[in-house]
């Protein structure tokens, strides 16, 4: 059976099967032509997340569990009353580009078409907001040209604040593939700070954040003065001389100076572009979340129509979706500004909805953004509001703020498929919805690829899909009709239905040659390209290649852009400037991901990365603990050095959240600045400080089961097989903490201690280990894979014993910090290996099997050989 990866926007395909003892067996589905075969670490651990542990398995109102019955009557009437009572624009729902395209396009034509106003927004805000700006001014739709087989036929690739290695993996090893048989394909990484992205990077522009757009306005001039500029394009493009002309005083030396890089660099990057006859730029969050990222997008969109590398094998710009069904989302019209089905607000087009729907009232004009929709449901404008797939108390910019709003809202409504996150935490009403694996319907990915999510296991508890769960309650609310679909296939069908509506190729979406396909057509459905109409009835693989576009003239335009700094500035009581983002193995807000072991193992932690000058400056040490405060909040996270950042700047994952660590949510810290256009939050951007944390000791905790730390100790907590690894630090002595926790009931103690140094203690219960603390004044060392081992295989003599008392395996060698999470290959036994002869990541797969599944780990395996390279040459 093949269904979608849920995780990221290249919608890798994914085969299961079962081994003989009925387990599920997840591999990379050879024929889907996102992935042929590939799958990244979190995709190949998927099989891990299909547990029910953790799951929201039944309704709940006011914390009481309820029967589905009662819970959607209860959300009806609810809802009901607050419009009877404030209007409808005193409900909004919060939706997500996780959902599938069925469960959204029912969300949103609930709310636009249904309640009538268009008050639903979603996670796609903070993510490709942007971008569907930057495409909807240029090509006149949120249209994307390229595809993933483009990277095969290009010379250059653009890779412009995406760290592709770790956020579309499958992406990206298919671009080193390209690099391998292409020779000539140069690759450049545009980004402040050094990732493993770099490993393939011809050339790594480490620009000042925020400063792209002028280095792509500059690269125009430089177009326009080099001869680059091609003739044919004047004729299909709209503003070609004036925004060139308008780009005349960005030269490579006004661009140097602006984005702070050597002005060499920067004319090597504007000579790759001009002499290559094909240019791909990928852009993801980097670009797209800025106070200008809609401006940054149109200066790369501009390079490409000016030089009519768009609309052909090997050039375009490529924005890279982040969820797996952001794009989806933007086809049934899930944002605020959207109606449906690539319609905006005009009297005619809302005319032309209100018919196919039926409906009488479909919203008028554009809803709340959603910052602007938390705002509303701080100050009590928004009096209810329906949650779905998203995580807001953890995602959103200035999260405080959010809690508080969520806090304040008389109904706040969350579906999930968790029972215990920051946002279920301050739900009214919680409803259980399946998950992947479960649920059924279709995904989009980054190059338009409409694939299917196909359930294979029985959901959990009492979960229902999330279509079914918004068409239940508007049947309650008095539309009986129009949400009456039994199947999803009924609401894809009646999604490309509209698509296809009086379109005659006005709008860039549409999928109307599968309008009429039979319910097991839908379920065989192949991944196929939009559009797919008359015109396309197998797909279309590129856009524009008839240099047409979706204007009314059918032209594209080209915009003047005027580069702009970030809204955040270091001063002096804010020196520093704050990035986030993602690590490798980690899923946003950790729902499903944070409980995986294997997967918690690459980085363990919430960590700051700075540079070794700032640690100095402000006397931060590896592994330290820090605060890092701005002016909306504070968080505390290990430090952690590394020249890769440039001083000045500190890079925080956007994953903790109270879940998982006491104050790890970097949210927290980010204003709520948007871009003007697309109201996306600037979450790349934060002025801060930082200063060591002061704390007595620092421990490790071991324990099977349920537990939680109290108030007073800083905590971060790690899943691993049976057990949970705690990281604590706190005030006061340890050793008195550790037993005002009472979990020393009936173990035998055997401890070691030297005053004021170390305190360790093991917990023996009949022969089995039940506990493990070390405490230090720093954070204790211990080799933590053995000590999970010990829960489950405890050492049978005095020395074994011995040894794991001081958080060792007995004669054993630390494997390190874990870099292959597949095989659990520890950092320590590579450099082994690469010291006993391995030069390539080659070579080390084939001697410790490391990198030689997803092969995630590639980039770093290939920066331990440079580093120990490096080290052999200085000494
Ligand atoms: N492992 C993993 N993969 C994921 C996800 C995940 O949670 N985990 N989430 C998915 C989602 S929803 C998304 S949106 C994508 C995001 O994918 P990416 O955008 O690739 O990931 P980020 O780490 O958010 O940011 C990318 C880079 O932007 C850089 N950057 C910061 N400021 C600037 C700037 O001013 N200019 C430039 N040029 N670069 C800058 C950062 O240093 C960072 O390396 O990842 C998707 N894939
Ligand atoms: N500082 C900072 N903040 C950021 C970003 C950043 O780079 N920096 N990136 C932003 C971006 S690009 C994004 S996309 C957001 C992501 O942020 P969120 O969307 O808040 O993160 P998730 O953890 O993916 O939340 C998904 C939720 O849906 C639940 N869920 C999973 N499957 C289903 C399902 O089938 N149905 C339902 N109803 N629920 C389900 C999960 O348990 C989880 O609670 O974060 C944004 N916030
Ligand atoms: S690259 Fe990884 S996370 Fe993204 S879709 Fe493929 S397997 Fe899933
Ligand atoms: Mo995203």
């Amino acid at each position: 059976m093949n269904t979608t990866c849920p995780y990221c926007g290249v919608g890798c395909g994914v085969t299961i099967t079962r081994d003989d003892s009925d387990r599920v067996q997840v591999s990379g589905d050879k024929q889907h032509p996102a992935n042929l075969g590939r799958l990244c670490v979190k995709g190949a651990a998927l099989g891990e997340t299909l547990g029910h542990q953790g799951r929201l398995l039944h309704p709940q109102v006011n914390g009481e569990r309820v029967s589905w019955e009662s819970a959607l009557d209860t959300v009806a009437d609810r809802l009901q009353t607050v419009i009877g009572e404030y209007g409808p624009q005193a409900v909004a729902f919060y939706a997500s580009g996780q959902l599938l395209t069925e469960d959204y396009y029912v969300a949103n034509k609930l709310m636009k078409g249904f309640l009538g106003v268009a008050n639903i927004d979603t996670n796609s805000r903070l993510c490709m907001a942007s971008a569907v700006v930057g495409y909807k001014r240029a090509l006149g739709a949120d249209a994307v040209p390229c595809c993933y087989d483009d990277l095969n036929h290009t010379d250059l690739v653009i890779l412009a604040g995406s760290n592709t290695a770790w956020a579309h993996p499958v992406a990206f090893q298919r671009l080193v593939q390209a690099r391998k048989e292409n020779p000539r394909l140069r690759v450049v990484v545009i980004d402040p700070r050094r990732t493993a992205t770099c490993d393939i990077a011809d050339l790594h522009l480490a620009l000042k954040p925020g400063s792209d757009a002028a280095l792509f306005t500059g690269l125009l001039n430089w177009l326009a003065q080099h001869g680059g500029i091609d003739n044919e394009m004047r004729a299909v493009v709209n503003g070609l001389d004036e925004t060139s002309e308008s780009a005349s005083a960005w030269s490579s030396e006004a661009v140097a100076d602006f984005c702070q890089l050597p002005q060499e660099k920067v004319e090597t990057f504007f000579q790759l572009f001009l002499h290559a006859s094909n240019a791909l730029t990928l852009y993801c969050m980097g670009i797209n979340q800025s106070s200008s990222g809609s401006d940054k997008c149109n200066a790369i969109i501009n390079v490409h129509l000016a030089s009519g590398k768009i609309g052909r094998a090997g050039s375009g710009p490529f924005s890279l979706t982040g969820q797996p069904n952001a794009m989806g989302g933007r086809e049934v019209g899930g944002l605020a500004n959207q109606l449906a089905a690539h319609m905006g607000f005009s009297a005619q087009e809302v005319d032309r909805v209100a018919r196919f729907w039926h409906s009488p009232g479909v919203a008028d004009k554009p809803g709340l953004m959603a910052v602007d929709l938390f705002h509303a449901i701080g100050c009590g404008k928004i009096k209810a509001v329906w949650i779905m797939g998203t995580n807001p108390a953890v995602s959103l910019p200035d999260g405080l703020t959010v809690t508080q709003a969520l806090k304040r809202c008389p109904l706040v409504i969350v579906s999930d498929v968790c029972a215990q996150t920051d946002t279920t935490a301050l739900a009214d009403i919680l409803l259980p919805a399946q998950g992947w694996g479960e649920k059924n319907g279709t995904v989009t990915n980054s190059e338009r690829r409409i694939s299917r999510q196909r359930g294979f296991v029985a959901p959990a508890g009492d979960s229902r899909p999330d279509w079914w769960i918004l068409a239940r309650v508007a049947q309650r609310m008095g539309f009986p009709e129009a949400f009456n679909w039994q199947h999803p296939a009924d609401i894809f069908r009646e999604h490309a239905a509209l698509s296809g509506f009086e379109n005659q190729g006005t709008r860039a979406f549409d999928i109307s040659a599968l309008a009429d396909i039979t319910n097991a057509q839908w379920d065989t459905l192949k991944p196929i390209q939009w559009p797919v109409n008359a015109a396309h009835p197998a797909g279309c693989t590129r856009l524009f290649s008839d240099r047409r576009f979706f204007h009314p003239d059918g032209k594209a335009r080209m915009l003047p852009v005027v580069p702009t700094l970030p809204v955040a500035q270091q001063n002096e009581r804010w020196p520093l400037l704050l990035n986030t983002g993602r690590i490798r193995d980690q899923w946003h807000t950790m729902t499903r991901t944070g409980n995986v072991p294997r997967l918690m193992q690459h980085i363990s932690e919430p960590f700051c990365e700075l540079h070794p000058q700032d640690a100095a400056r402000y006397h931060l040490r590896e592994g330290d603990l820090v605060r890092v405060q701005s002016e909306n909040g504070w968080i505390v996270c290990r430090a952690c050095l590394s020249e890769d950042q440039q001083p000045g700047s500190l890079f925080v994952p956007m994953h903790w959240n109270r879940q998982f660590s006491s104050h790890g949510n970097v949210d927290a810290l980010i204003a709520a600045n948007v871009c003007p256009h697309s109201g996306q939050p600037e979450s790349k951007q934060t002025a801060v400080r930082v200063r060591r944390w002061q704390s007595d000791w620092q421990a490790v905790l071991c324990l099977p089961g349920d537990w939680q730390p109290g108030a007073g100790v800083w905590w971060s907590r790690i899943a691993e097989n049976g057990v949970t690894r705690w990281l604590l630090a706190g005030q006061g002595d340890a050793q008195s903490w550790l037993h005002q926790q009472g979990l020393l009931h009936e173990m035998a103690l055997q401890t070691a201690q030297a005053e004021g140094e170390y305190f360790h203690l093991l917990g023996w219960q009949q022969g089995r280990l039940a506990l493990a603390f070390w405490s230090a004044a720093e954070r204790p060392a211990i080799d933590a894979p053995a000590v999970v081992a010990a829960f489950s295989e405890p050492p049978t003599d005095a020395a074994g014993r011995f040894a794991l008392l001081a958080g060792r395996q007995r004669g054993g060698e630390a494997r390190g910090k874990t870099v292959c999470s597949c095989f659990g290959i520890g950092e320590n036994q590579i450099l082994n290996a690469i010291a006993g002869g391995c030069g390539t990541p080659a070579a080390l797969g084939t001697a410790l099997k490391c990198g030689t599944n997803c092969g995630s780990c590639l980039p770093e395996l290939a920066q331990l050989i440079a580093l120990t390279a490096n080290d052999k040459r200085h000494s």
